[in-house]
């Protein structure tokens, strides 16, 4: 197998969420390595982290959305597909996060209430870590008093609201109009899916990011 029939592989793995070599789902792959080993060995051979993450794990997450979209699949298969996901971030983790030891300074990042998507947020999270921030990670389904409450322990400079769903998206607004009354001089970045800079411009937000590596940008440029 070369190296880009290794991507495929693991893209497959994520696609129809084969998490490691025990798991018995899918039937057909039963036996064979999971994204677990795949992952493994494709760093062994020197594959670059960000492009597992780019050519088969966002791919295969693109896919895994368009099939639930057309009602090819549905949540248990999604969630499959999440987990196998997370089988094989759990091997990439370490070099994202390799970033320097001085810390730039506080990020708080959450996915806001309602959400329980959290692979995004996570990955983001693992980024700007690497990038030299140090990371508060508040999880998922995270309220207005939640992310209030850490700030004010932490002094943090800066908190992140990811959000993947439409509906949610209207608790970020309620959620970055608490924050921005009761921490006026927090930087509040916003980010997900159906996110937009048009919306961060309705809901009074400082910033916001398509991407890990938009966060980090818009993150430097505070302590630049
Ligand atoms: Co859900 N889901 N899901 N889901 N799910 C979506 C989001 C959906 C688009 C699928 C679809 O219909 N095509 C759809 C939303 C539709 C909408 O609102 N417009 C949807 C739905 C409807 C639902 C449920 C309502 C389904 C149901 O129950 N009927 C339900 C809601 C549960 C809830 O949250 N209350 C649900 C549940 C789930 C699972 C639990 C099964 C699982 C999540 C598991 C987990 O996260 N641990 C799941 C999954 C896996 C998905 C898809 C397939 C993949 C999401 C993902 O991880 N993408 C998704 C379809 C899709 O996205 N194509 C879908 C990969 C990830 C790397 O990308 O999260 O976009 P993303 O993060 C990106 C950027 O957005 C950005 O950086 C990341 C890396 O590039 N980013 C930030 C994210 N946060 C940021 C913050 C920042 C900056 C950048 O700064 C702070």
């Amino acid at each position: 197998m070369d190296n880009s029939d290794l991507l495929a592989k693991i893209l497959e793995c994520v696609e129809f969420g084969k998490v490691n070599k025990d798991a018995p789902f899918p039937p057909n792959m039963k036996g064979q390595d999971g994204a677990d080993e795949l992952t493994k060995l494709a760093l062994e051979r020197g594959i670059k982290p960000s492009e597992i993450l780019n050519d088969a794990l966002i791919k295969a997450m693109e896919i895994v959305g368009q099939k639930f979209s057309d009602k090819k699949i549905f949540v248990p298969q999604m969630l499959i597909s999440a987990k196998a996901m997370n089988a094989s971030m759990a091997h990439l983790k370490p070099y994202f996060q390799s970033g320097e030891v001085k810390r730039k300074g506080k990020f708080i990042i959450g996915t806001v209430a309602g959400d329980l998507h959290d692979i995004g947020k996570n990955l983001v999270a693992m980024i700007v870590e690497g990038a030299g921030w140090e990371v508060i990670d508040l999880g998922v389904d995270v309220n207005s008093q939640k992310f209030i409450q850490s700030i004010k322990e932490n002094n943090s400079e800066a908190v992140g609201l990811s959000a993947l769903l439409t509906t949610t998206m209207q608790n970020m607004k309620s959620i970055a109009q608490e924050i921005k009354a009761q921490c006026p001089s927090v930087k509040l970045i916003i980010g997900g899916a159906p996110v937009t800079e048009q919306f961060k411009i309705e809901i009074g937000a400082d910033g916001y990011a398509r991407d890990p590596q938009g966060a980090v940008s818009y993150l430097n440029s505070l302590v630049a």
